[in-house]
């Protein structure tokens, strides 16, 4: 789940392809080795403990593909298996367009919901007799979440059941005092361990369109979380997962699967990009760090960053940009977004860069880090990172309407972001000059200073 084609929240630091997840089962017992007993067995006993019929998840910020297949998996195994409903919450707008995709037309309608379009998001919480977290546990990436638990206690003590494959956070769902969970390190992907953990319960997806759209989300989400690992370095219960889905989804699936990840972009974002190109002799020559102004689609940043870096001959691209989202003639939210992208760059390491610049300060004057990414470790020489940071103070400002919003937005709050950005850049990469951090927009009254 870091800011890598397909997915976009900041996560922990995560080196994928150690050991495997649970020893198979001795081969005179059966056939075909299960895995993630521990987890089937946590989450029969955690349903079934359950009164009521309703249960809520949550996923992190722009839910990625991984996040996506586990959730959709878990809601059929729930109504399959427990005959319970489920929903699955988030906050932010999603970057990826195959994301946007696999949600609108590959998961089952109802499943996810967004926050910002969700009344009494809190009442909802209050009431729900477990909320179960797959595929990432760090509430500072749930931002509805940790507004939640910070202000009401009986959230914080609400039943919580997570299952994920990173590792624990400094900040971490699993200290609230009524979580319990799984964390399969060795597991690749979080879809992957609910196919089997479906797979255990006696649950099938052949056979229906359902199961086949669901195996479609599955699928693109280990994929996902696979880019950029060796298939050498691939678990068996990731394989096994993968073969399993191979099965559901035949050479439809396959072909839908190879569409997805050929989506179309807007000819907007192209613009974008030819404004970041045309700034191309102005970079440093190892790093290209580019100032998108103000943009209405958090997708652009990421989109930029990878082409100027297949595009150009840059060891690093840092680019970055002031998103805001407009729901039905509302701004519901102001971010400054950013993604990073390097290969081969001894002098950079981006996830560590991301999580230092990219910070919220609360009134207390203690920082929480916005930014994150990871380095593949079985390469070597690749690594992402990508960065929201909310802007409340420009979200709240009051104007007379969203467009005057957005308009105070490119006048003001664009130049002021761009100056601070740069500053925080130069303080860390010292090969780096003033003129070589560029906003692609023009910034009045930036010379002299
Ligand atoms: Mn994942």
């Amino acid at each position: 789940m870091a800011d890598v084609p397909g997915a976009e929240a900041p996560p922990p630091s995560d080196a994928p392809g150690a050991g495997e997840g649970a020893a198979p089962a001795a081969p005179s017992q059966q056939a075909t080795p299960r895995y993630f007993e521990d987890a089937t067995e946590l989450l029969v006993r955690t349903v079934e403990a359950v009164e009521g019929d309703d249960i809520i998840g949550w996923a992190h910020d722009r839910i990625d593909p991984d996040t996506m297949g586990a959730n959709g998996l878990l809601w059929f195994l729930l109504r399959e298996r427990f005959g319970k409903s489920y929903v699955c919450y988030y906050s932010k707008r999603m970057s990826f367009l195959m994301n946007r995709s696999l949600a609108t037309n590959f998961m089952p309608s109802g499943v996810l919901r967004r926050c910002e379009q969700t009344d009494s998001l809190s009442e909802i919480a209050h009431k729900a007799p477990l909320i179960i977290i797959l595929d990432a546990t760090c509430p500072e990436i749930m931002t509805d979440f940790a507004h939640l638990i910070r202000r009401s206690k009986e959230v914080r003590h609400k039943p919580i059941l997570f299952i994920d494959h990173h590792r624990k956070g400094s900040s971490d769902v699993e200290d609230l005092p009524n979580a319990v969970g799984v964390r399969a390190e060795s597991a690749q992907a979080t879809s992957a361990i609910l196919v089997h953990v479906m797979r255990n319960l006696g649950l099938d997806l052949r056979g229906t369109e359902e199961g086949f759209r669901l195996a479609i989300v599955a699928r693109a989400g280990i994929e996902t979380d696979l880019i950029g690992v060796d298939p050498q370095g691939y678990a068996d219960s990731t394989r096994a997962a993968l073969a399993y889905l191979d099965e559901v989804l035949g050479d439809r699936g396959r072909e839908i699967l190879d569409k997805l990840k050929a989506i179309k972009h807007p000819n907007t974002w192209y613009r974008k990009l030819g404004e970041a190109l045309a700034e191309v002799e102005n970079y440093d020559p190892t790093i290209a760090v580019a100032g998108l102004g103000v943009i209405d689609d958090t997708g652009i940043v990421p989109f930029v960053a990878n082409r100027l870096m297949e595009m150009c001959s840059f060891k690093t691209t840092i680019v970055f940009g002031l998103v805001y989202d407009r729901i039905e003639g509302q701004i519901i939210s102001v971010d400054l977004d950013a993604s990073g992208r390097s290969t081969q760059d001894t002098e950079i390491v981006l996830p560590d860069l991301f999580h230092d610049i990219f910070f919220v300060t609360d009134p207390a004057g203690r920082k929480t880090s916005k930014g994150g990414g990871r380095t593949n470790m079985l390469l070597g020489d690749y690594s992402g990172a990508g960065a929201s940071v909310p802007l409340d103070y420009w979200r709240q400002l009051s104007t007379k309407s969203a467009d005057e919003k957005i308009h105070v937005l490119h006048q003001l709050a664009w130049p002021a972001e761009f100056l601070r950005m740069r500053h925080l850049l130069l303080s860390r990469i010292h090969s780096l000059k003033p003129e070589e951090v560029r906003s692609v927009v023009p910034v009045p009254g930036l010379d002299g200073l």
